[in-house]
Parts: C-alpha cells; structure tokens; sequence
C-alpha cells in the first residue's frame, strides 16, 4: 500500500518564502483547488492520501516534503534551513510516527528533504542555501546502517536538488543540465526539459506513473515519447510559492497493506 502523506495549503501561503521567485500575489483558493486535485490524483493512482493538521500559521506548510526524509526502514526529520518552517515538523513527526521508526536531525544541522533524491540505495543531497554540511553529514550518521550511500552533491540555480533533477525510473532522471551536471549521475539515461521551460525537471513518481506539471507540456511530451506513463496536474498557484508536485506529499510504502 502507498501513503501519500500531505498537509493542507495555509490562509497564510502568500507569506511563504521565496528565494528564487520574485514575490506575486498569490490566490490561495485557487491553490487550494490546485492541491485539492493533486490529492484526488494521487488517490486515483492508487495512494492513499493521509492529511496533516492544517498549520495556518505556517505559510509553507504545503510543501510537506522539505520536513522529512522517508526511507524504507525509518523516516529522518530534517531541520529545515528556513527558520520560518521548522514549527511544521512536530506535526509531520507525530502522524510519520505511526508508519516509520523517527529520527531526527539536530543543531547545527539545516537539510530541506527537497534536497534529497533516493535513487536505489543512493541518497544524493544537495548543497543548498536549506540543507548544509553537518546537515548531510547527520543523514549519512542515521542511513549508513542501512546500507544506503550519501553522495553530496553540487547544484546552482535553483531552490532545491528536485527542482533541478528527479528521478523517473531507478537509472531515469528528468533534468534541467543548467542547473545541475549530468556527470553527477554516471549509469544514468537522463531527459533534460524542454529549455523553454526550465522549471520542469520536477516530477513525482506514483507507481508506475510519472506526475508532471501541466504548465510544462513541451517537457511531458518528451517523456510520453519516451514510453512513460504521465499524468498531469496544475500546479501553477503553488508554483509561485516555488512549490512542484514532489513538494507537496511524503510518499512511501506501508508492506502488508496496513494502514495506520
Ligand atoms: C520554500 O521556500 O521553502 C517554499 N516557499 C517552497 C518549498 C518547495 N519545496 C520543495 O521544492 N521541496
């Protein structure tokens, strides 16, 4: 069984931060109806969308995926690098408890979980203004016994690791090559996005489904033609709180089909 964990979007969502986005105004009930869809999507794919609390106070409270990293064998909740969002952990910690051994981060350490993207048993992190050193150094601390291999990595241009690359199969990755090396990922076929939209390298994978961005349709017709399974959302709201589709659920397996 599939548990999409997701949090709804907050009052306060134009407060939200912004690092590489210039500041617009945002209709936070169209983002609402936007991720009112995202979650019915990720149920027709199969998950089953579990709810946080919904944080008003938090602008980003959404973007549940920066508050944890969520592995097979225990969950890591980060420390996220922006001092407005580390209020959203209790929370996401309290419910991932119920699914999943939790671990924790600690000061000094900054890791935003939208700087790791798993690849097999390889966590790649990436060096962001969010997610730092000690940050990465702590992960590796809490994965090594299970096997999984911290690989650091450098990217620019971009807020996250997943803005810039996520993965579309185990040795497939979507990505923007301005923003991160394709060197960084031997043994990998890559897609880069079409250039005239660079904002495109972030998709989610649900099953055998990849879920893209529909404001992007010149970089999900390259993965259509690349054999894969996609299915669309409007995420255009949320996109201008710098928000993407992976950004907005934890998603992992439950075996034996146990719920909470
Ligand atoms: C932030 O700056 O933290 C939010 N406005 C956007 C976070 C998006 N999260 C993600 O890409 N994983």
């Amino acid at each position: 069984m599939v548990i999409a964990v997701t949090r709804p979007v907050s009052s306060s969502l134009a407060s939200c931060e912004l690092t590489h986005r210039r500041r617009e105004p945002i209709d936070v009930a169209r983002a609402a109806a936007q991720h009112h869809a995202y979650e019915g999507l990720l149920s027709a794919l199969g998950a089953s969308v579990v709810q946080v609390a919904a944080a008003p106070e938090s602008p980003d409270a959404v973007f549940v995926e920066d508050t944890a990293v969520v592995l097979d064998e225990i969950a890591v909740m980060t420390r996220p690098g922006a001092p407005s969002r580390r209020a959203e952990s209790a929370a996401v910690a309290s419910l991932l408890a119920a699914y999943r051994s939790v671990h924790s981060v600690t000061a000094p350490a900054t890791l935003d979980g939208g700087d790791v993207l798993r690849l097999g048993r390889t966590l790649f992190v990436g060096r962001s203004s969010r997610t730092n050193d000690v940050g990465i150094e702590q992960l590796r601390g809490l994965v090594a016994v299970f096997g999984y291999l911290v690989v650091p990595i450098e990217f620019a241009g971009c807020l996250h690791l997943k803005s810039a690359v996520t993965a579309l199969g185990d040795v497939l990755l979507l990505m923007n090559p301005a923003w991160v090396s394709r060197a960084a990922f031997p043994g990998c076929e890559v897609i880069g996005v079409d250039e005239r939209e660079p904002d495109a390298a972030n998709a989610l994978r649900v099953g055998d489904t990849i879920v893209h961005g529909s404001q992007f349709p010149r970089t999900g017709a390259r993965l259509r033609e690349r054999g894969l399974r996609v299915a669309t959302t409007d995420c255009s709201e949320l996109a201008k709180a710098e928000g993407a589709v992976t950004c907005c659920s934890l998603i992992f397996e439950v075996p034996g089909g146990e719920g909470r």
